[in-house]
C-alpha cells in the first residue's frame, strides 16, 4: 500500500505540467514616481521631484528649510510653464510664474 502511494504520487509529480519559474516574472519599472533630496544635509527632505509615466510632472521645493514647501513649478511635456511661490510664508501662493 504505501509503495502504491509512493508511485502514484510519483507519478502525479512526473505528469504534472512543467512550468519554469523565474525569479521575476513581472516586469518592474525602473522608472521613479518621486525623487526626494535633502539639498541643506540636514536629514530632511526638502526636494522632491514628481513623475508621471517617466515625464517630470512638478518640483516642489522647500527654500529656507522650515519643513514646509514655499515653491512649486508645474511641468508640461518636459518644460516648466507655472511657478508658485509663497514668499510671506502663510501657507498660500502670493507669487506666479509664466514661463
Ligand atoms: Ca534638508
Ligand atoms: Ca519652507
Amino acid at each position: 500500500m504505501r509503495c502504491t502511494s509512493f508511485l502514484i504520487v510519483v507519478s502525479l509529480i512526473i505528469t504534472a505540467p512543467f512550468k519554469p519559474v523565474f525569479a521575476q516574472e513581472k516586469a518592474i519599472s525602473l522608472v521613479p514616481s518621486r525623487v526626494e533630496s535633502d539639498k541643506n544635509n540636514d536629514g530632511k527632505v526638502d526636494y522632491w521631484q514628481f513623475y508621471t509615466d517617466g515625464k517630470l510632472e512638478k518640483i516642489e521645493v522647500d527654500s529656507d528649510f522650515d519643513g514646509t514647501v514655499d515653491e512649486t513649478i508645474y511641468f508640461k511635456d518636459g518644460k516648466p510653464y507655472k511657478g508658485e511661490r509663497d514668499t510671506d510664508k502663510d501657507g498660500i501662493a502670493d507669487t506666479w510664474l509664466y514661463y
